[in-house]
């Protein structure tokens, strides 16, 4: 009789153990396998839903903005190279940019998208709000901002750190020649924190002297209100450019923070948030692919089962985001990759010319690191 009972007890364990595993199985009987590409028989997975059975962005953002017909990004106006008016009128830049990249992988159109001019003190809030779907505006991810400000962040599009610009006629070089200096600074910014921890650590007295736009803080600088000012050396690099006599000016070597630059998003919905992490990820993937928006039809044709999941020849990636399968290209084609937004916004014959350092790909030896489009 013990030895029944305990034989029962172990078929069950193992009904459960397999049930348990079956369910981990996500992919289909027959279908290659992750690790080899082999196609093997498998036991039948006891059916759960994917997410192309459940209405896909049932409850997210995703489904109000494709019903409305366009995204609303959150974005600046006043930073050039990054989000600015140009002289038609229209917003341009490299966060621009990836605005219209969401709305190319949504849309298949990189012009159906709102901006909405935010200061840095409105962003979260309209983030909160709904006033704006997508948060895309020179903006650091900080555990603040992720935990308790409600965003979420996930995808870095430029690897940032917060510099000083100086007169060149001061003849100040390091953080230390600053004893005493009154410096600039825009508020509801990542910026003033820094400045305070640096200088702290480093024993150096300073005024803070703080405005809540990035036009009053140059303004106030250019005026010569203020010593130094500060931001993300981004920033400084656009603003220094709006200054009269950019050459008078210098950004010192120093640099005070790590600013990891990128979309946010509301905390909480995270088909929403994937689909902007994985339209990021699909201008950095085709840099490493070599597919740009010049060659990305030629491609079409490839042979390389990597390449046609990626832009969706095979398989259902872009069904599994609610999106459809071909989004990357409709990314690539549209806005192109990584590579060409840095260059046409920030690259040589820019007036920044900023060398791509730590926002080159991994392979060379930068930090943009795409996930495995699979
Ligand atoms: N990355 C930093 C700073 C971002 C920021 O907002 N910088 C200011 C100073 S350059 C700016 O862009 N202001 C634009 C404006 O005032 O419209 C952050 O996320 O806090």
């Amino acid at each position: 009789m013990k030895r029944f009972t305990l034989s029962v007890i172990t078929l069950v364990v193992a009904l459960l153990v397999i049930t348990a595993c079956a369910q981990n199985q996500a992919t289909p009987t027959t279908a290659p396998t992750e690790q080899t590409g082999a196609v093997t028989e498998q036991p039948a997975p006891t059916p759960v839903p994917t997410k192309q059975e459940q209405p896909a962005a049932e409850g997210s953002l995703l489904e109000v903005v494709k019903q409305r017909g366009k995204l609303i990004c959150g974005a600046n106006a006043n930073l050039p190279g990054f989000g600015y008016l140009d002289q038609e009128g229209n917003y341009a830049g490299f966060d621009i940019d990836f605005c219209r990249a969401l709305a190319a992988a949504i849309f298949d159109d990189p012009d159906a998208v709102e901006f909405r001019p935010l200061t840095a003190k409105e962003r979260f809030t309209a983030v909160q709000t709904g006033e704006v779907d997508v948060l895309i505006r020179n903006t650091t991810w900080t555990l603040t901002r992720d935990a308790s400000v409600g965003m979420d962040f996930g995808v870095v599009t430029f690897y940032d750190g917060q510099g000083i610009m100086v007169r060149k006629e001061d003849n100040i070089t390091t953080l230390e020649d600053l004893q005493g200096a009154a410096i600039c600074v825009t508020t509801g910014t990542t910026t003033e924190l820094n400045l305070a921890d640096q200088m702290r650590a480093r024993g150096i007295e300073y005024t803070p002297v703080v405005f809540e736009t990035a036009d009053n803080t140059f303004g106030a600088y250019e005026e010569g209100r203020c010593d130094a000012v500060t931001t993300d050396k981004s920033g400084l690099v656009s603003r220094k450019s709006l200054l009269q006599d950019p050459e008078a000016h210098v950004i010192l070597d120093a640099t005070l923070s790590k600013e990891p630059l990128g979309p946010a998003v509301l905390q909480g919905d995270p088909i929403w948030h994937d689909v902007v992490m994985w339209t990021v990820f699909a201008t950095i993937q085709a840099e490493e692919f070599g597919i740009t928006s010049e060659n990305v039809d030629d491609f079409l044709n490839s042979e390389d089962p990597g390449i046609r999941r990626f832009l969706g020849l095979e398989g259902e990636l872009g069904e599994n985001l609610g999106l459809t399968n071909d989004f990357a290209y409709r990314v690539i084609k549209n806005v192109g990759n990584y590579g060409e937004i840095y260059d046409r916004n920030l690259g040589p014959g820019t007036p920044f010319e900023l060398p791509r350092g730590l926002n080159d790909l991994w392979t060379r030896g930068g930090l943009l690191y795409s996930p495995p489009f699979r």
